[in-house]
């Protein structure tokens, strides 16, 4: 297995790459990593997570051989650092690019998720290790389901979700389309905070136009047209007349 995803990321300008057979979380693994010197665009892929996390401290679930959960470590420089919220769309807009290659058009939920036919594929999480007021490093995870095992038992769901392999009828390989995704990534990365991300990012939104409730730890629900992303990568939600900017955090966005 490894040396079939060695060979399927061959050429690209990655950093290290690590395979687990299994993980807890790639994303700590990948936190320790940075710690500990790992060189821009460092890979860590795992075929089964047994403590995969999603935000707040949920669980992704990442059963063997039934989807990609992998973290990069990236050293950031000045100007991605200015742009940090950001990346949650860097790695969900890569995604999507990839997913083309399948013919299959997903979209995005803000901020973290990657759906098809609005149902969720896919989950990033963005954790960052500082050192006094910089960032050091940050750590881009991302969750794919690609066949039907991968999906957890729908009592563990909090909203639909679905594998790649359902919607398309082309055969789908798992490196194959990390290849796509990794490929993606490095495009994307070099056009961060550009007008040309912003707007793929702006035209993959789902539920554009639509009226959504989102709503945080702190702060008040708000109903109201998603009218789409500010630069910094909050969400425009119009509510009465009246235009909010949501920052990421903690926010649930659910279509009404
Ligand atoms: C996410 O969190 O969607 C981010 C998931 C990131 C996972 C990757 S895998 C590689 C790396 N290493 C890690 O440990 N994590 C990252 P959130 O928006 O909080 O969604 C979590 C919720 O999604 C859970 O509470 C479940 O309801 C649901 N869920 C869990 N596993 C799922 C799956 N395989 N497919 C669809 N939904 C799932």
């Amino acid at each position: 297995m490894e040396t079939q995803l060695r060979k399927s990321l061959a050429g690209l300008p990655l950093g290290e790459i690590r395979y687990f057979a299994s993980a807890g979380s790639t994303n700590d693994l990948a936190l320790d990593w940075a710690e500990s010197g790992a060189p821009d665009f460092s890979l860590i892929l795992a075929d089964a997570q047994t403590s995969g996390r999603g935000r707040m401290g949920r669980k992704w679930f990442t059963p063997a051989g039934a989807g990609l959960a992998l973290s990069l470590v990236l050293r950031l420089n000045e100007a991605e650092r200015d742009n940090v919220g950001l990346f949650s769309g860097l790695g969900a807009l890569a995604l999507v690019d990839a997913l083309k290659l399948y013919g299959i058009t997903a979209q995005i939920k803000w901020p973290n998720d990657v759906l098809i036919n609005r149902k969720k594929t896919a989950g990033v999480l963005v954790e960052t290790i500082w050192s006094g007021t910089d960032i050091e490093a940050l750590v881009l995870g991302i969750g794919v389901n690609i066949f039907p095992e991968s999906l957890p038992p729908e009592t563990e769901l909090n909203f639909p979700a679905t594998c790649v392999q359902a919607e398309t009828e082309n055969p789908v390989r798992r490196f194959d389309l990390l290849h796509g995704l990794m490929a993606s990534l490095i495009a994307w990365r070099s056009l961060l905070g550009t007008n040309t991300f912003l707007d793929a990012w702006r035209t993959s939104l789902a539920f554009f136009g639509e009226t959504v409730q989102v709503w945080g730890v702190e702060t008040e629900s708000i109903v109201g047209v998603l009218d789409g992303l500010e630069t910094d990568g909050s969400l425009r939600v119009v509510a009465n007349g009246e235009r909010h900017s949501v920052h990421f955090g903690e926010i649930h966005l659910r279509p009404l």
